[in-house]
């Protein structure tokens, strides 16, 4: 298994895990992406995921917004792993820190729980997800990781039939890790 597991936890019967990390390399069934509305997967992660998993996963994003226009901020829409171990790549967008009072925690709880609902609808039992907004949108990290939490304690007490069985919160940067592995309680 890709990653270095920091920490682990027991929610409602299932796992949770802190993972030091690249994400594109998690063997899961799905990957969450931190994504923008118009699912243009440059930068981040979401570039990363792009590179690794194929142009294909830009062509169906971009199939999506043609579609069905851009996707809200706490939304989340699903494509294909592409050439990606994970069979399904969800794509969130986390809200952009404007200074904490306009909506950002709220936004970053939903885009958490709805990828989580987007996981149990596809019926996978195994999911990572990156720090949604910690990187180049500036949600503070420390103030990330309990909204996580939050997110993902609701979640499972409200879909106790859920097939969902692993989360891995997955980051590539050892300092941020690490602040998950410390502040994150449930
Ligand atoms: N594996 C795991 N974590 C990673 C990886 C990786 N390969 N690469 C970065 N991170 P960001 P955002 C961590 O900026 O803040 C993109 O351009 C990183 O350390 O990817 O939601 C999108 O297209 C950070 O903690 O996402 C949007 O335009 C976390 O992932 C915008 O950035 C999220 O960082 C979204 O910004």
């Amino acid at each position: 298994m890709n990653g270095e597991v920091l920490k682990e936890f027991d929610m409602e019967g299932r796992k949770v895990q802190i993972v030091l990390g690249d994400i594109t390399l998690e063997e899961v069934d799905a990957i969450v992406n931190a994504a923008n509305s118009h699912l243009k997967h440059g930068g981040g992660v979401a570039g990363a995921i792009v590179r690794r998993g194929g142009f294909e996963i830009q062509e169906e994003s971009d199939e999506i917004v043609r579609e069905r226009g851009p996707v809200r901020t706490g939304e989340a829409v699903v494509t294909s792993g592409g050439k990606l171990k994970a069979k399904y790549v969800i794509h969130t967008v986390g809200p952009v820190w404007r200074g904490g009072n306009h909506g950002e925690d709220k936004l970053l709880y939903r885009a958490v729980y709805n990828s989580l609902l987007k996981a149990h609808e596809l019926g996978v039992e195994s999911i990572s997800m990156p720090a949604i907004s910690t990187g180049i949108y500036g949600f503070p990290k420390e103030r990330a990781v309990p909204i996580f939490a939050r997110a993902i304690a609701d979640f499972f007490r409200e879909h106790g039939d859920s097939s969902i069985r692993i989360v891995r919160i997955c980051n590539i940067d050892p300092v941020t890790a690490k602040i998950f592995a410390e502040k994150f309680k449930i």
